[in-house]
C-alpha cells in the first residue's frame, strides 16, 4: 500500500504541474469520493493493527500535499491571468496607426454609460447638471461660506457676470435635492473644471460623477456597500482599495477612498504621484446644513454623497498612464476603446 500511496503521489505531482491540467478535474480523480486515494484509503480495512496507523498517515499526508499543490498551482494562475490583465491594459499605444477614420466612442463616454446602467440597476436616476453655475450652488450651498479655505483648493474660471465654469459635481447637489426631495437616489455625471497645474494625473477639464441616496436611516455602511459594489462591477475583479478619513466641508463625516494604481501596480509611477494609490471616490455623509439648504430635514433623513472622479477611473480602467491624453483630441489615442 505504501508503493501504491507513493505512485499516486507521484502521478498527481506531474498531472498537476502540466501546464494545461484541468485543476478540478484533478481533484475529483485523487480526491473526489470516487477518487484513487479515497479507494486506497477504503481498501484500510485490510490492514493489521500495526499498519493501520502508519498507512493512515500516510495517506493523509498525501491527501493535503495534492490538496496543497491543487490550491497553489490555482492561485498561481489566478495571479498570472490578473498580471496578464493589467498588461493588455497597458497595451494602450498613444501612437497606434488609425486604418480607417471610423467613429468610436471616447473611453470617458463608455465609463460614464457602465456607471449609469450600474447605478440604474440599484435604483438611482441619472441627472444632468449645468457646466456653468452660480458661487451659491457650486459653495455655499455646500456649506462652503465666501473666504472659506476650502475654496482655495477648487479656483476655477470666472465669467464676467459672476457665475463660473462649475469646479465639482457637487454643485448640483442643491437643485436635485430641491428638485426630489427625500427619499432620493440619484447619480449625476458632469464635466469640472480647475485652475489646476495639470500632470499625468491632473487636468484642468475633468469629469466627475457624483452621487447621493437620502432616507431615513441611511448610515456609512449603506455608503460603503454602494462604494464596493459600484468597484466590483466596472473591474470586474479584485481591486485593493482603502478608505480613509478625508475632510469635505459639505459632510459629516467625511472619507478618502483610493484604489490601487492599476498602472504600476502600487509600485509608484507618474499616474499615482509616485505614492502606488489613486485617489478616486471621496464621500461622505452628507452635512446637515446641506440637507436643510436643499429643503430635507436632516433631523428626519441622513444620506450618503461621493464625488467619483470618471476621468481618472476611465485610466484605470483602460490603463491610460496620462490623464491628459482623454483631451488631447488625437483620434489615434482615443478610438481604440471597446464597450464591454
Ligand atoms: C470633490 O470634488 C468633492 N466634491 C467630492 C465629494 C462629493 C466628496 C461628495 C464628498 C461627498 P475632490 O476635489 O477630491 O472632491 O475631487 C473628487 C475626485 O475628482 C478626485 O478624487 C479625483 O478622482 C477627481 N479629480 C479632482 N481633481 C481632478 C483633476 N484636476 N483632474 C482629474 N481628476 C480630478
Amino acid at each position: 500500500m505504501k508503493e501504491m500511496l507513493k505512485k499516486i503521489r507521484e502521478e498527481a505531482e506531474a498531472a498537476i504541474s502540466a501546464p494545461d491540467a484541468d485543476l478540478e478535474e484533478l481533484r475529483i480523480r485523487y480526491l473526489g469520493k470516487k477518487g484513487e486515494l479515497t479507494a486506497v484509503l477504503r481498501g484500510m480495512g485490510k490492514l493489521s493493527a500495526e499498519e493501520r496507523p502508519v498507512i493512515g498517515q500516510l495517506a493523509n499526508e498525501v491527501r493535503a500535499y495534492i490538496e496543497g499543490e491543487i490550491t497553489r498551482i490555482a492561485e498561481e494562475r489566478k495571479a498570472k491571468e490578473l498580471e496578464a490583465a493589467i498588461h493588455s491594459a497597458k497595451a494602450y499605444n498613444p501612437s497606434i496607426k488609425m486604418e480607417e477614420a471610423v467613429g468610436s466612442y471616447h473611453p470617458i463616454t463608455l465609463v460614464q454609460r457602465e456607471l449609469e446602467e450600474i447605478f440604474s440597476t440599484m435604483g438611482f436616476t441619472v441627472e444632468d447638471y449645468d457646466e456653468i453655475v452660480d458661487d451659491y450652488r457650486c459653495f455655499e450651498a455646500l456649506n462652503i461660506p465666501p473666504y472659506h479655505p476650502a475654496r482655495d483648493m477648487q479656483d476655477t474660471y470666472y465669467l464676467e457676470n459672476g457665475q463660473l465654469l462649475k469646479t465639482q459635481t457637487s454643485a448640483a447637489q442643491n437643485a436635485i435635492m430641491k428638485k426630489y426631495g427625500a427619499p432620493l437616489r440619484a447619480i449625476f455625471p458632469g464635466r469640472c473644471f480647475r485652475n489646476e497645474a495639470t500632470d499625468a494625473c491632473h487636468e484642468n477639464t475633468f469629469f466627475q460623477m457624483e452621487g447621493m441616496m437620502i432616507d431615513e436611516n441611511i448610515s456609512i455602511a449603506n455608503l460603503i456597500y454602494f462604494m464596493k459594489t459600484m468597484l466590483s462591477e466596472v473591474f470586474r475583479r479584485d481591486i485593493k482599495v482603502r478608505l480613509r478619513p478625508g475632510y469635505f466641508p459639505f459632510t459629516e463625516p467625511g472619507f478618502e477612498l483610493d484604489i490601487n494604481c492599476l498602472i504600476c501596480g502600487g509600485e509608484g509611477c507618474p499616474s499615482c504621484k509616485n505614492s502606488g494609490w489613486l485617489e478616486l471616490c471621496p464621500c461622505g455623509m452628507i452635512h446637515p446644513n446641506v440637507l436643510t439648504a436643499g429643503g430635507i430635514d436632516p433631523e428626519k433623513y441622513t444620506g450618503f454623497a461621493f464625488g467619483l472622479g470618471l476621468t481618472r477611473l476611465a485610466m484605470m480602467k483602460y490603463g491610460v498612464k496620462d490623464i491628459r491624453d482623454f483631451n488631447s483630441g488625437s483620434l489615434k489615442a482615443l478610438s481604440q476603446f471597446e464597450d464591454n
